[in-house]
């Protein structure tokens, strides 16, 4: 059921089970995070996604006492290059048109989309934290009436049927289910409008979840999905997929460089592990929304 936008959102309506709630705690209470505080200190961009692209390595030569900054300053520009590979997908979006970044973080993305478009970007997060963070953020970019970020649960936002040009998950979908995200997103978006999905899904041609993707589970308390399961959903939601892309040999380097940095949090080595024997894929998935 959709919540009327006008009702106060608060966690009593916006978390509808104990997962949520265990998720919610984790992204609240997960404040001082250096491999995302320091990437994002570097610019004001902060990300809650991983890189893609060639490493410099040339980094790692630096004089000791800038190699840290250097490796940081690497990192965060892969980040970067990741969000704005995921823009170049959202299609020929126009200063009038709303986008809507599902699982905002601290919303690195959502700003740099309005910078590109011009137009209004809705962010929806179930942290509270999180939600305040990119809130505040927009206050000092002076983007607050363009750039907005509410405490509601992806699956029953609340937005107007059809008001969305384009939607994006950036490595936010192993949370949720696929078959009841999908719904409310091809609810939301225009016909024609776009949604555009950047996930790690395991590989199901192989079997099931293997050791280092349950690993990776673990770490972040999601259910990582098999890659078939985001067709079918898409499939039986009117959503049509477009353009397919395996970013994974593009993610490896910046897994490389991570592992080797003073961020590292220990989920590099399951992340490479899984990359690298075939049981993971890094996947961009761009989809369009059949007219109804
Ligand atoms: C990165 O967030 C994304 C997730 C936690 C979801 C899981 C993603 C997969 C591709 C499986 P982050 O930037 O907060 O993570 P970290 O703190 O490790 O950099
Ligand atoms: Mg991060």
């Amino acid at each position: 059921m959709n919540t009327p936008q006008t009702q106060p959102r608060t966690a009593t309506n916006v978390l509808h089970n104990e997962y949520q709630r265990s998720v919610a705690d984790y992204w609240n209470t997960n404040q001082n995070d250096p491999v995302n505080l320091l990437l994002g200190q570097v610019d004001g961009y902060y990300h809650h996604h991983y890189g893609i692209g060639d490493v410099d390595w040339s980094v790692l030569d630096a004089p000791e006492s800038e190699r840290n900054d250097c490796v940081i300053r690497e990192l965060h520009r892969l980040e970067h290059a990741q969000a704005l590979f995921l823009l170049d997908q959202l299609g020929d979006v126009k200063p009038d048109d709303r986008l809507m970044d599902a699982g905002s973080g601290r919303g690195g993305t959502s700003f740099m989309a309005n910078e590109r478009f011009g137009c209004q970007v809705d962010g929806v997060s179930i942290s509270e934290y999180q939600v305040d963070f990119a809130n505040q953020d927009a206050v000092k970019r002076g983007v607050a009436d363009k750039v907005k970020f509410h405490f509601q649960n992806m699956l029953d936002s609340g937005f107007e049927t059809g008001s969305m040009r384009s939607i994006w998950t950036n490595e936010t979908t192993m949370y949720v289910d696929l078959f009841k995200l999908f719904a409310e997103f091809a609810r939301l978006l225009q016909d024609g409008g776009r949604y555009v999905c950047i996930t790690g899904c395991y590989n199901d041609i192989m079997g099931g979840r293997s050791r280092a993707v349950s690993q990776i589970d673990a770490q972040y308390i999601c259910n990582i999905h098999p890659r078939s399961a985001y067709f079918k959903a898409l499939a039986a939601n009117s959503l049509v997929p477009i353009q397919v892309t395996d970013l994974t040999q593009q993610t490896i380097p910046y897994w490389e460089l991570r592992a080797k940095s003073s961020v590292a949090t220990s989920v590099e080595q399951p992340f490479l592990t899984a990359y690298k024997e075939g049981s993971f894929h890094y996947l961009m998935i761009v989809a369009d929304r059949l007219a109804r």
